[in-house]
């Protein structure tokens, strides 16, 4: 596409069943925002859109837990990221939810537009019915052990110990997570989006799309690819909470969450725009960019397109930047372990601060791959980076603009090199920006955008505007002019990063927000004209407040450790059996990843009497170079199984901690007694 007349901007919707934390904010809404302000202040039509996803087990399953209606649920948490979201200046045109009206027309508009269009293929198939709580159970209310690596707490569609994706009925051992009961297999009919058949065209669709960014190129690739390429998906379930299929023989039946949650965008729109929504969806000229999670992006690639290309009258996403995981404090965030920095507990305790955690984690965002945030990195970036240069330069500026000139801008004399050397770098900034943004590389930007007031704070500190007064007031008036000018373009230039602080500082110097192109000058505000006192822009973390932070996240370690409990022993077996199990002493010798298997690593264990082959588990807690060299006990005679291609033959164990890490059981480690080895 030729320059795109308009955007169409969406983050994903997030599930109403719980906060937004930083992890949320790091991996889509704070770089959608970025980008959307960018936008807006390049003077393109650009559309924000985003709302909460209400549909779905996930809500369904918070409603069980919380013991409210999911409606409550939704309300409830509807409401809280609203608030955040706003707290920290998302900027979004509108925010709406699932479980309005306008959607659920939309989506079930979409969907018998497909039907009659004759787009899925009906199918009668078994799945899982718990009878005791008389209901058919969605993918995540299925537990069972895993057939490829017999990890016994496997979901219905994935197993999170080798990151296998399954289907409930093969699951080993199935069991309903409602009552515990083993469930049946019944029959039932859903349609069926038969992307096995699409698989063609949505690899052309791809293809033309090599500019987006390597990560999510090479997931959809590997969909494409991997396990027999794309399978049909039913866009049904058997819930009764969600949005009704809308033929006559489906009752009891709703829309597949992942169906209807993407045409939420378009849903919002409508409601946004009224009747002007279509161009946003339907021109060629409108480029379509979805900011989501790594774990969207299959949805938003493939998915979504999919269901676009047949209907026929929309266009398809033109970017999907997504950006990968922010862990915490070297662990995974985990709603469910309480392990996250929640952003409505962050606006309270760091009231006026929003835009040290928009810095923060748009300095650390994890763009290409996942990236960890600790609040000692947040504090030192906001007192040696924030405070220390930005705000030092800033406010010297202002101060001495007062004291020497009351706030009126001094008339400049002869430039020199150096004065010449920083005018520069302010007119330069916005094509150095723009060159990055566009690309979605936010934290070149930041840094670009940094550059800025390093050069300012590094002028004035060479310039010593406070030495020359007395002796040369006629430089001095030269270098407190140069300097307005580059507090002026930081204004400007910042508000895509930390608008608050850029509205301040526009204030202040009584300036207009400017458009990008306006920017690329070197004189924002004449001589003669009168700037504020105005007041800090940042303030410092203190010691006390990280200290707080950190106690917070160790309380929420020590609460689970007393809720995780120990699993119950299994059934006794005999001696005999015991005896069939040959157990070895092995050393580790060469350890590397298995591709594309983020969990599994590729062993050679010498266990005496050979070296063979294991796959293992265990990459997300060690790398390879950490295990080489370990002993460990082997599993030899379990028959051999082929895993991710690669023959596995027999089995480590190793000890699981009460948070879930795996240790190496060997003296000297400080593994709880009673910890499962597996
Ligand atoms: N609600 C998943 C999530 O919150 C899902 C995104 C929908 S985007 C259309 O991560
Ligand atoms: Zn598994």
């Amino acid at each position: 596409m030729s320059e795109p007349k308009r955007y169409t901007v969406t983050a994903a919707l997030p599930y109403a069943n719980g906060p937004v934390h930083i992890g949320h904010l790091a991996g889509c809404y704070l770089p959608a925002d970025i980008y959307v302000r960018y936008l807006r202040q390049s003077q393109k039509d650009v559309k924000f859109i985003c709302g909460s996803d209400e549909h779905g087990a996930a809500i369904m399953m918070k409603a069980r837990a919380e013991g409210v209606s999911p409606q409550e649920i939704v309300d409830k948490y509807n409401g809280i990221m609203q608030e955040a979201f706003s707290g920290f200046g998302i900027s979004f045109d509108i925010y709406s939810r699932t479980t309005k009206e306008i959607h659920h027309k939309t989506a079930q508009e979409f969907f018998l537009n497909l039907y009659n269009k004759g787009c899925f293929t009906e199918k009668e198939t078994e799945q899982y019915y718990d009878e005791e709580a008389g209901q058919f159970l969605a993918d995540r209310y299925i537990e069972g052990t895993c057939p490829k690596c017999s990890f016994e707490n496997a979901y219905g569609d994935q197993c999170e110990n080798c990151g296998s994706s399954l289907s409930p009925t093969e699951l080993l051992n199935p069991r309903s997570k409602l009552s515990g009961a083993k469930p049946v297999l019944k029959a039932t009919k859903h349609w069926f989006l038969p992307l096995d058949h699409l698989s063609g065209k949505i690899r052309a669709y791809i293809q033309e799309h090599k500019d987006w960014k390597p990560n999510v190129y090479g997931q959809c690739m590997s969909w494409l690819d991997d396990a027999g390429g794309l399978q049909a998906r039913s866009m049904t379930r058997d819930l009764d909470w969600g949005i009704q299929v809308p033929l006559p023989d489906a009752e009891g039946k709703v829309l597949y969450v992942w169906f209807d949650a993407p045409i939420g965008y378009i849903s919002a729109t409508k409601e946004l725009l009224g009747a002007e929504w279509e161009k946003y969806w339907k021109d060629d000229d409108t480029s379509l960019v979805h900011f989501i999670g790594k774990d969207n992006i299959v949805f938003h690639s493939i998915i979504f397109p999919a269901m676009l290309m047949e209907h026929g009258d929309f266009i398809l996403p033109s970017q999907v930047p997504a950006n990968e995981f922010l862990n915490l404090e070297g662990k995974k965030i985990s709603t469910s372990r309480n392990w996250a920095v929640w952003l409505h507990e962050y606006l309270k305790e760091f009231e006026g601060n929003q835009d040290a955690l928009r810095y923060v984690l748009c300095a650390a965002a994890p763009e290409t791959k996942d990236n960890d945030f600790t609040w000692k990195d947040f504090q030192t970036r906001n007192n040696s980076e924030l405070v220390a240069i930005y705000g030092n330069f800033v406010n010297r500026v202002l101060v001495l603009m007062q004291k020497y000139y009351q706030g009126a801008v001094p008339t400049p004399n002869a430039l020199t090199e150096e004065d010449k050397a920083v005018l520069a770098v302010l007119k330069e900034a916005p094509q150095k920006l723009d060159e990055v943004l566009s690309k979605f590389k936010f934290r070149d930007a930041l840094s670009t955008y940094m550059t800025i007031a390093r050069a300012g704070n590094k002028y004035l500190a060479d310039e010593e505007p406070w030495k020359k007064i007395k002796t040369d007031p006629e430089r001095t008036a030269t270098i407190m002019y140069v300097a307005v000018q580059v507090a002026a373009q930081l204004a400007q230039l910042g508000e895509p990063f930390m608008p608050f602080a850029s509205a301040k500082l526009r204030d202040y110097l009584g300036l207009d927000l400017w458009s990008w192109s306006d920017c690329e000058t070197e004189e924002f505000i004449a001589a003669g004209k009168v700037i504020q006192k105005g007041d800090l822009l940042f303030s410092k973390i203190e010691d006390e407040q990280v200290d707080f932070q950190l106690e917070k996240l160790n309380a929420s370690k020590e609460s689970n450790k007393v809720e995780t409990k120990l699993s119950p022993l299994k059934e006794e077996i005999s001696f005999d059996d015991f005896m069939k199990m040959d157990i070895r002493t092995g050393t580790i010798l060469e350890a590397e990843k298995v591709k594309k298997a983020d969990k599994l690593l590729q062993l050679r264990v010498d266990i005496g009497l050979e070296v063979r082959t294991i796959v293992s588990g265990i990459a997300e807690h060690f790398t390879p170079e950490e295990v080489v060299g370990k002993q460990v006990s082997v599993l030899a005679n379990l028959a051999p199984r082929k895993i991710r291609g690669v023959e596995s033959k027999g089995m480590i164990l190793m000890a699981e901690d009460s948070e879930g890490k795996l240790v190496f059981a060997e003296p000297g480690s400080k593994i709880e007694n009673g910890a499962i080895v597996r």
